[in-house]
């Protein structure tokens, strides 16, 4: 099955780790990608290096020159396509997702899913980069903003949504006329370059080689692109000890960064709340791509009249996830990714326990081929003492906090450095508001009765301090990707200048 899936997506032998339409001969150390669920290897890539990126760099300013003048409305076109060859293949590519990351079959096709709908966005985004019309205050002068594109834009995405982070930025790029270096996890190469596989035949179809390239590479490529003047965008998702490096290379240099880093995800219930709701939305958002989203639930804060219900009805749930090779039917939890993730498991199931956790189920490490862990739930002392709880640890381990009101919860929701996800579960109307209020959540998505994970893409996705601030995806995140220019044009016949300012020369 692996193989045929991997052959049907054009992967075969040591494959190049760079393209920019036709593929570059990489000079890099092989890379090997594992499948998390057996530990057998899924195949080889050859990294690029930083010259094998200066080659795609000087294609992709090449291919700029010529797609930053196609009309907007035609790049929209092979962008329709680039979604309907994704919808063609959806199968294969969330198989490959399931394979090499070791997300469950619907989440590998969800996020083929979100590949699509991002690129039917896109498309329509592409008849709507408007800008404004402005009032001059001088006579018979028009003034209006426009965008233009930025140019070649590095997108860095990480193994955990191997595809889609790249479509929301991909799409959107295309769209807004600018070109795409794209460096995925160096532990998630196949999905990358069976997604180049269908881009290389869009743009072959419609002669834009050039607009979506690929570089495999490690951290040191991630640099180079980082400190390249070539280079006016990088989008970089990963954690936050990696996106403050980024921002300081960018920064110095002033170029533009998209940043979507760590999260650290909690829901309040409240005691009014619809407690299946809540225990459905709590297990897909803790349990979900095994904990491994930077939106995944990692805090609970739970009011006092509904905590011992709550956590008796989640221990409950949990005990029916069937975990398990992620192709197979009816599994909910597949393997962590790397073996690195499950000693960070364990380490902080043992923090837990030290710091005055009680583990209510799971906490193991499963015994067997892969990376398997037992979905996790920890009955947390207060916050202020429970450090662990500050931490992001990509694995599906929840915490459960008892509070006394709605105001201690906010006040919890808001005390970690990450901003990026909170949802409360209520069916009080003035509790939600509180919540959404500005002296609510002070994170970038908010959530009513939804859980924290699994956004549409028409929404702007981000989040606020050590998240680092960045908005991809819908809303008017294209306005990123773009460059505003500010014109004033004279009709008048005379040269009036503004604040009344009078310069009469002889
Ligand atoms: C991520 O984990 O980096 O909201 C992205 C979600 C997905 C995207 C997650 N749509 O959970």
């Amino acid at each position: 099955m692996t193989r045929d899936v991997l052959t049907r997506l054009g992967i075969e032998g040591l494959q190049s780790g760079a393209c920019t339409g036709s593929w570059i001969e990489t000079r890099g150390e092989p890379l090997v990608s594992y499948n998390p669920t057996s530990g057998d290897e899924l195949g080889r890539v050859r990294s690029a290096t930083i010259a094998d990126g200066e080659v795609v760099l000087a294609k992709a300013k090449e291919a700029f020159a010529a797609w930053r003048m196609r009309p907007a409305p035609l790049r929209g076109e092979v962008i329709r396509e680039l979604g309907n060859a994704f919808r063609e293949h959806k199968e294969d590519l969330g198989a490959l997702i399931s394979l090499e990351v070791g997300k469950i079959r619907s989440e590998g096709l969800g996020e083929v899913q979100e590949m699509i709908d991002i690129c039917d966005f896109a498309v329509g985004l592409s008849r709507q980069l408007h800008g404004l019309v402005i009032q001059s205050e001088r006579p018979r002068h028009r003034m209006f903003e426009q965008w233009h594109p930025l140019g070649p834009i590095a997108v860095v995405t990480a193994f955990n949504f191997p595809m889609a982070v790249w479509a929301w930025n991909a799409a959107l790029g295309a769209a807004c006329g600018d070109v795409m270096l794209w460096k995925p996890s160096p532990r998630t190469p196949l999905t990358a370059l069976a997604v180049q596989q269908i881009a290389n035949r869009v743009m072959r179809a419609h002669d834009c080689e050039g607009v979506f390239n690929l570089v495999v590479g490690d951290a040191d490529v991630g640099s180079w692109m980082s400190d390249s003047k070539d280079i006016p965008l990088v989008s970089f998702t990963g954690s936050t000890a990696v996106g403050r490096k980024v921002a300081a290379q960018v920064g110095s240099r002033l170029g533009k960064t998209i940043l979507e880093l760590g999260g650290n995800n909690a829901i309040i219930v409240l005691d009014d709340a619809d407690l299946e709701m809540a225990v459905r939305a709590i297990t897909f958002g803790a349990v979900g791509t095994a904990g491994q989203r930077c939106t995944s639930t990692r805090r609970i804060f739970a009011t006092r009249g509904i905590a011992a219900k709550l956590t008796e009805r989640l221990t409950r749930a949990y005990a029916t996830i069937r975990i398990g090779d992620p192709l197979a039917e009816g599994t909910l939890l597949g393997p962590l990714h790397t073996k690195l993730s499950v000693a960070a498991y364990e380490k902080a199931v043992a923090a837990a326990r030290e710091q005055g956790g009680t583990v209510l189920c799971g906490g193991k490490v499963l015994e067997r081929a892969g990376n398997f862990v037992e979905p996790t739930i920890v009955k947390a002392p207060p916050q202020a003492s429970f450090p662990i709880a500050w931490e992001e640890t990509f694995a599906p381990i929840l915490y459960v906090f008892e509070v006394d009101s709605l105001d201690e919860a906010i006040a919890a929701n808001n005390a970690v450095s990450q901003g990026l996800s909170s949802a409360i579960f209520t069916d009080g109307l003035r509790a939600s508001e509180r919540f959404l209020s500005h002296a609510g959540s002070d994170c970038g998505i908010a959530n009513v009765n939804i859980g924290t994970s699994g956004a549409e893409i028409g929404g702007a996705f981000g989040g606020e301090k050590d998240t680092g601030g960045g908005r991809e995806s819908g809303s008017d995140a294209w306005k990123a990707y773009m460059r505003r220019q500010t014109c004033t044009v004279n009709w008048s016949g005379q040269a009036p200048l503004a604040q009344g300012v009078k310069f009469d020369i002889g």
